[in-house]
């Protein structure tokens, strides 16, 4: 028996079907998704509880917690008083597009306006996995090495916006990073990248940030 092939059809994998669950459910209600990406420990749990905290009354966020194991960020998220769902990974070091879609449909998406995934630790794998969001923010802090965005070029290149955290471990000179190297070549991958120097401890440099965040979330809605 003779089975005919459509050519050109373009056969979507699961993760992408999800992907594109997710992104049309998150459009059909007016929200905004971000991605955020970075190696375990750079700081992005640190950075969302200072932005929830500070954005209040700006912008309603929402977060999606991805991690091997543990309640832990859900915790440090849920102490702002933010929406938050905590998915387990159980091994695996990426979030799919499938998990974000059971947690879409837990979070109150009605009460809030921007959706933040915090991806599993990790800066090589969660970039392969699109999840239905509108944009990927990758966050580099200072204690990794300014060699990254050469080394792991895809998260760099995919990503709307960089955040170099712990600049405040910079002025002891216990660490050699060059920012402006970080800087030239994270935009020779990527010219539109938006770059932001932070440190979510003392706050210095957060505004540039969230003068972006709340740029992005109202030119979507
Ligand atoms: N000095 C300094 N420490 C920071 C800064 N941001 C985060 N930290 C510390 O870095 C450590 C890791 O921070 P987290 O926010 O848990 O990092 P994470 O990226 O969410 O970690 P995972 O979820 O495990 O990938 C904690 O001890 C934070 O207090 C910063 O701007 N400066
Ligand atoms: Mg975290």
């Amino acid at each position: 028996m003779s089975k005919k092939i459509q050519l050109g059809t373009k056969i979507l994998s699961a993760n992408e079907e999800y992907a594109q669950q997710n992104s049309r459910l998150l459009r059909d209600k007016g929200k905004h998704c971000l991605n955020m990406i970075s190696s375990p420990g750079s700081g992005k749990t640190t950075i969302l509880t200072r932005t929830i905290t500070d954005l209040k009354g700006k912008i309603r966020i929402g977060v999606i917690e991805g991690d091997i194991q543990t309640q832990l960020d859900a915790d440090r998220i849920r102490a702002t008083k933010a929406p938050v769902v905590q998915i387990n990974t159980k091994g695996s070091c990426h979030l799919s597009a499938a998990q974000v879609n059971s947690a879409l449909l837990q979070i109150p998406l009605d009460s809030i306006d921007l959706v933040i995934i915090e991806n599993v630790g990790n800066l090589v794998c969660p970039s392969a996995f699109e999840l239905g969001e509108d944009g990927k923010v990758v966050v580099l802090s200072v204690a990794e090495g300014d060699d990254k965005p050469a080394k792991y070029p895809a998260i760099f290149s995919k990503s709307k916006a960089l955040l170099i955290n712990k600049i405040d471990l910079l002025p002891s000179g216990a660490i050699d990073f060059d920012i402006d190297k970080v800087k030239a070549d994270s935009r020779r991958l990527n010219k539109d990248i938006k770059i932001f120097c932070v440190s979510a401890k003392t706050a210095e440099g957060m505004n540039g940030w969230y003068d972006w965040l709340i740029k992005t979330v109202r030119k979507s809605s």
